[in-house]
């Protein structure tokens, strides 16, 4: 049947399929959804086994991996009060006002999002963080919030590691009840690159809501207030929440003649506080907030609002825990950090290390530090199974202060320069990079507007360019999503854009400078609804519907490869990257109580189709499964 539906396909039986071919045929794999779980892991694993995981580009045979030790934790105990129970007992306006007058220091833990986004890619499993999330939440009561979600992850669930972003957000929901769970959303722009219907933001912000997020922290790409207005109030009028308006800082504070100084930043400070946000955060995504630019900022925000203050860093230069000790004398509310051993370069500063700083100071929170480097340790020997998403990066570097690219972005550069044969010419992405910032009029950059200055700066690399050549060689065309900002796609940057590279960009096109919202129609949920139900089967429930408006080719691809393979984020995470040995055996728990055993007899040579035949155990049953060897 199926099967040999796929194997007897002209394309796929002259060997010309490669991965892409399951997701440009879905109809060969349209069966019904309950058909054996176990047979679909056999069929991923076999594939796995035989061609690689697309998305691992380089294995390293020799690589000896260690077993990660899960700190104990009281499996029966119940779980101590934590700030998630804080909210819901003090509402709102109460919980604001505690942790206003708290004088003890908080803070997020940026594991499970920030710290991998920044260090590896975003590749993440949901398996390897529910595998401490319990333990964590029991053991560590005390934490402010646990960042757990947004910014890149929700695009590389589906795009990379076959998972459904909302069954992470509700597990991860379930195994930490008791604390704040926290997310990055990108204003206007979702947890997407681009603008999206504003009924579509304010589903999205309520559904995140109602399956579990506490905290929503917003910001816009070029810290334009117009385009956060409508997150912020779906999260204060449409949901329990807490609305965090996020400020993102870059430049120096202490540079007069720039506009992003000090009173850029309070008058960003005072318009979101109009906006009725519970909380303010300064979002340091390049790490160059120094100490002294620190202690100033918050002083000053401090006597500007009285909102709580949230600061967050990345600590590319290495230095950012000195920058955190100075906000915390500036009264500082919450500081971001990443557990040891997920922590430091691009990735946040040091959570183990800076509770040592803060020992003896009258702000000190106390955590139990032992555990927390147990678990350090557990995610020491889980990054391990990530080697492939590992940036290379090897020391803090201070030219972060001249180029200014943002941490995620920073760890990515480099792969995506050497996947554009420019591996050699990565100073010049880096000083491009600066060139085409003071270019565009010296710009916020995070997600998204980061990503069209790196696309910028490539392109500029890969053609030789300087700025005269831009703005004299007429012939040039460039990249899309270059022309897409100078149009006012991304919303509008402080002091607008440079007129004349402007003209020279649209080609005469003329921009617009209202909201990029304002110009899509809102979604018809009811109708839409209907037409994706009757695409991808009944079973696609309404926040299926939001990721596929999102983002309709990666869900799709998504959909056709859980309908193939099923449920792999159920995979252990090297099964998942690497495949299986000979004789290797593996336990995978498909739903609570109810777990299959896998092992991996041996695979044939390749017959004249190029057809492998992989053997498996299946629960003590051999199985085979014949796979098209790609290599
Ligand atoms: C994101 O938008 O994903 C970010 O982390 C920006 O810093
Ligand atoms: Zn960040």
């Amino acid at each position: 049947g199926f099967v040999n539906k796929v194997i007897t396909h002209p394309e796929f039986y002259k060997g010309k399929a490669t991965v892409k071919f399951i997701e440009e045929h879905p109809e060969l794999f349209d069966m019904p959804r309950r058909k054996d779980s176990g047979t679909k892991l056999l069929r991923y694993l076999g594939n796995i086994s035989v061609n690689g995981n697309p998305d691992v580009k380089r294995v390293d045979e020799q690589k000896v991996f260690r077993a990660p030790i899960i700190p104990e934790f009281d499996k029966a105990g119940a779980y101590p009060e934590g700030t998630k129970d804080k909210l819901t007992a003090l509402g709102r306006e109460g919980f604001v006002d505690w942790l206003k007058n708290d004088t003890k220091i908080h803070y997020t833990d940026t594991t499970f999002r920030d710290a991998h986004q920044s260090l590896l890619a975003t590749r993440m499993r949901t398996q390897d963080m529910l595998k401490v999330a319990e333990g964590f939440a029991k053991n560590h009561p005390n934490i402010f919030s646990m960042e757990v979600w947004g910014g890149a992850t929700f695009d590389v669930c589906m795009r990379f590691l076959n998972e459904n972003p909302w069954e992470r957000l509700k597990l991860l929901r379930a195994a930490m009840p008791n604390v704040l769970l926290q997310m990055l959303f990108r204003g206007s722009n979702g947890v997407g690159y681009k603008a999206y219907p504003d009924n579509l933001v304010e589903k999205f912000i309520e559904k995140s809501w109602e399956n579990g997020m506490d905290v929503f922290r917003i910001f816009d790409s070029l810290n334009w207030i117009e385009a956060m207005k409508v997150s912020i109030k779906a999260v204060t009028e449409r949901t329990g929440a807490l609305a965090e308006g996020c400020i993102c800082y870059t430049g120096d504070v202490f540079e007069n003649n720039s506009k992003y100084n000090l009173d850029y930043y309070l008058t960003l400070a005072r318009q979101l506080e109009d906006e009725g946000v519970h909380m303010l955060a300064i979002k340091d995504m390049a790490g160059l907030l120094k100490p002294k630019s620190a202690e100033l900022l918050i002083t000053e925000l401090k006597k500007a609002v009285d909102l709580p203050i949230h600061l967050h860093t990345h600590d590319t230069s290495s230095i950012q825990s000195t920058t955190y000790h100075s906000a915390v004398n500036a009264g500082v509310d919450v500081v971001d950090l990443a557990l040891g051993s997920m922590s430091g370069l691009t990735s946040q500063p040091n959570f183990n290390s800076f509770l040592h700083v803060m020992e003896g100071h009258e702000r000190a929170h106390q955590f139990d530090v032992k555990s927390l480097n147990d678990y350090s340790n557990y995610w020491e020997d889980v990054r391990e199974y990530y080697y492939p998403f590992e940036s290379g990066l090897k020391a803090g570097n201070a030219e972060v202060y001249d180029h200014e690219i943002p941490g995620g972005q920073y760890s990515n550069l480099r792969p995506q320069a050497e996947s554009l044969g420019l591996g050699d010419k990565f100073q010049e992405v880096k000083k491009n990079y600066a060139i085409v910032n003071k270019m565009f009029g010296d710009l916020v950059k995070v997600t998204p507007s980061s990503k069209v200055v790196g696309d910028m700066a490539i392109y500029m690399t890969s053609n030789n360019l300087t700025p005269e050549d831009v703005m004299t060689n007429k012939s040039l065309s460039f990249p899309e999503s270059v022309v897409s900002l100078f149009k006012g796609e991304l919303g509008q940057p402080a002091g607008g854009f440079p007129m004349e590279l402007s003209k020279v960009i649209l080609k005469g096109e003329k921009p617009f400078t209202e909201r990029p919202n304002a110009h899509l129609e809102p979604i018809d949920f009811d109708v839409e609804m209907k037409a994706f139900q009757e695409e991808f089967d009944e079973y696609c429930d309404e926040l299926d519907f939001l990721s596929f408006k999102l983002y309709p080719k990666v869900f799709k691809d998504f959909y056709n490869r859980w309908k193939m393979f099923g449920e792999v984020m159920k995979l252990p995470t090297r099964a998942f990257f690497f495949g299986l040995k000979e004789n290797e055996e593996i336990l995978v728990e498909l739903e609570k109580g109810k777990s299959i055993i896998i092992k991996f007899l041996y695979q044939s040579k390749p017959d004249e189709s190029g057809q492998c035949d992989v053997y498996f155990e299946l629960n003590g049953q051999t199985r085979m499964i014949r796979v098209l060897d790609q290599n």
